[in-house]
């Protein structure tokens, strides 16, 4: 890109609304309606009810509007995930990091849909979530469980975070909306 073009570039980025498509991702109970609803209003409830198919919702950071796609994370809505993360930016998987029990599933779960040809080199976010909770991994023990070295063919970031104390959630938006490379 010439520096002429960089700079309009530029110029327009101030001016216009940059859109951007994020799925999230990852088993049931992880997080995921909570970590959309921390993003959009910064509420917080213990009473969720599980997400049935998806939920879309649209959220504006800055000049930056991102289209959310909330999937659900029980067994029977885990084929529609990669249809839904065909087309996005930047993957967002979310793993409950006090969840010692369904770690490998959660694992598995992941490196399986990162095998479709379809999702080949999207950025990839995984956030270690409920670090609120005794027990809760570490971001080194979370990279080590999920395994995220392995994955080779794309940009991988591991944030640690809680929905429920707001933990990282700032570096999680400034990460969706900054990186340069989740816009393609
Ligand atoms: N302690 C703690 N609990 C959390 C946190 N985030 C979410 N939860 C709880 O975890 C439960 C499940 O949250 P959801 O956001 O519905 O999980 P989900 O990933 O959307 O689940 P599905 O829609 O079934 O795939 C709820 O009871 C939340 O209150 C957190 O940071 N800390
Ligand atoms: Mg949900």
């Amino acid at each position: 890109m010439g520096l002429w073009e960089a700079f309009l570039n530029w110029l327009r980025s101030l001016f216009f609304k940059q859109e951007m498509e994020l799925s999230l991702i990852g088993l049931q109970n992880a997080g995921k309606t909570s970590l959309v609803n921390v993003i959009a209003t910064g509420g917080y409830s213990e009473d969720m009810i599980p997400t049935v198919g998806f939920n879309m919702r649209k959220v504006t950071k800055g000049n930056v509007t991102i289209k959310l796609w909330d999937l659900g994370g029980q067994p029977r809505f885990r084929s529609m995930w990669e249809r839904y993360c065909r087309a996005v930016s930047a993957i967002v998987y979310v793993v409950d990091a006090a969840d010692h029990d369904n770690m490998s599933i959660s694992k598995s779960e992941l490196h399986d849909l990162l095998t479709k040809q379809s999702l080949s080199g999207i950025p990839l976010l995984v956030l270690g979530n409920k670090i609120d909770k005794p027990g809760a991994f570490s971001k080194e023990e979370l990279m080590d469980q999920m395994d995220l070295k392995a994955i080779k063919d794309r940009d991988v970031s591991c944030y640690m975070i809680s929905c429920k104390n707001s933990t990282n959630i700032d570096s999680v938006i400034d990460w969706l909306i900054k990186n340069p490379k989740s816009r393609r």
